[in-house]
């Protein structure tokens, strides 16, 4: 465990809380501890530096007090403040975004997922190489003869290397791309709607796609984890119930001010959240944070372009203790408590027109049956003197020629067995 120290600029100390605990938890995902905090309450960082000077100050001895080895700040720092404050205390320092890519960089497996954050942390890297590269320049420019060369060379090789790098990277993914998106064809062909699990990072969105899978689908489980970002890449399975089926997509979770950097390089990962029918929000309902965490999400969905779709709240992790105030549906991934609503109610979004009906079909109108056959699920569920009794699944106008047949309609959208 590294030690560091967490510091940060707020313009209302009070508003600090959240953040904290949330950079903290992730400074606990890069295996570091944190040992102090230092804030300021300041309208905006200090352009140069931050902190004023008398912060910088506390921050230095802090530094030599703790004997803390890199200082962490809550929020994005620009390049050239960064270098000054880790100039004025002696360690390394890093600003929010610089912190999540270094968890996401440890937790990419796949291939695509190292591409992706690998392009994130150059774009990030970028301005700063560019920089140094144009002041080399400059000062070569405005130097005597002879320290021209050396020094505007090896950084306009650097930041050469780095375009070519990220360019060689962008062919690779698409590549990829191309290929998952000839996948993704195959699977809009067998026309299953989608659903994207979406939610704050570690709130239970793997374990409830596993717990779906118990519902008696088939599917290799998803690996979910105590870990901030344990899932970067996305899968999917298809979730077969009694009641009907759909398409489920488990991906990357979210955390405020996600860096636009890994927003753009995991556009391709984050598809499955804009194109899917429906988002189902995993909200983690023991978490006293929960609120706060609920509103990062949703901003985050807007962020990444899928403002528009539609989404269902669920809050999971019913069987740790639930916050008394909520009131939506709840469920547990561990127990299967509340899995068999939420699946309904996941129909009832996904089909908002279907319906099952009951009905006895006299032998003489077995033709209307069969012309139904290929647009409405039928079950025969007796045989008796006066006809057929059935159950009839399809869309409420469809099903309207056997409404004189009808003896009851079930609850909107549970489809039948079968
Ligand atoms: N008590 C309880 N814990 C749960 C439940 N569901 C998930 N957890 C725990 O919550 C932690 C995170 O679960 P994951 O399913 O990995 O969460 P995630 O949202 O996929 O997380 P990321 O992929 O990191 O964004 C794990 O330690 C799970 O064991 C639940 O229903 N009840
Ligand atoms: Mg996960």
């Amino acid at each position: 465990m590294k030690q560091v120290i967490l510091a940060g600029v707020f313009s209302r100390l009070s508003e600090a809380e959240p953040v904290l605990a949330e950079t903290e938890a992730l400074c606990r995902a890069a295996e570091m501890e944190v040992v102090c905090t230092v804030l300021q309450q300041l309208n905006r960082p200090d352009a140069a530096a931050v902190f004023g000077r008398g912060k910088l100050q506390e921050l230095t001895a802090a530094v030599k007090e703790t004997e803390a080895e890199m200082v962490v700040f809550a929020h994005p720092v620009s390049l050239s403040a960064a270098e000054h404050v880790a100039e004025a205390c002696g360690v390394e320092v890093i600003d929010r975004t610089a912190l999540i890519l270094q968890i996401f960089s440890r937790r990419a497996r796949s291939r695509q997922a190292k591409l992706q954050v690998e392009a994130a942390r150059l774009a990030y890297a970028l301005p700063g190489v560019i920089r140094q590269s144009d002041e080399a320049e400059t000062h070569a420019r405005g130097g005597s003869f002879s320290n021209r060369g050396a020094g505007e060379m090896r950084s306009s090789l650097i930041r050469r290397r780095y375009q070519n790098r990220i360019r060689q990277l962008k062919d690779e993914l698409k590549k990829i791309e191309s290929r998952q998106s000839s996948l993704e064809n195959r699977r809009t062909r067998t026309r299953l709607k989608r659903v994207a699990l979406a939610g704050y990072t570690n709130a239970g969105k793997s374990s409830l796609m596993n717990a779906f899978l118990t519902l008696g689908s088939h599917g290799r489980e998803v690996t979910a984890e105590d870990r901030l970002f344990e899932t970067l890449d996305t899968s999917v399975r298809r979730i077969r119930t009694g009641s009907g089926e759909f398409l489920l997509y488990d991906t990357v979770g979210f955390v405020s001010n996600l860096p636009h950097e890994l927003i753009e390089a995991f556009h391709t990962t984050l598809a499955s959240v804009r194109e899917a029918d429906l988002v189902l929000h995993v909200i983690d309902g023991s978490d006293p944070q929960w609120q706060y965490r609920a509103e990062v999400t949703e901003e985050t969905l807007k962020a990444i372009g899928a403002g528009e779709v539609p989404v269902l709240r669920v809050f999971t992790k019913a069987d740790a203790g639930i916050d008394p105030d909520i009131t939506g549906l709840s469920v547990s991934a561990f127990t299967g408590a509340g899995m068999a609503e939420l699946t309904e109610e996941i129909l009832r979004r996904l089909y908002p027109d279907e319906t099952t009906v009951t009905c006895l079909v006299p032998y003489d109108k077995m033709a209307l049956v069969e012309t139904y056959r290929k647009i409405a699920r039928i079950r025969l569920l007796e045989n008796t003197e006066a006809g057929q009794r059935l159950q009839l699944q399809g869309s409420r106008v469809l099903l309207k020629p056997f409404e004189q047949y009808m003896e009851r309609e079930e609850h909107e959208n549970s489809m039948g067995k079968g």
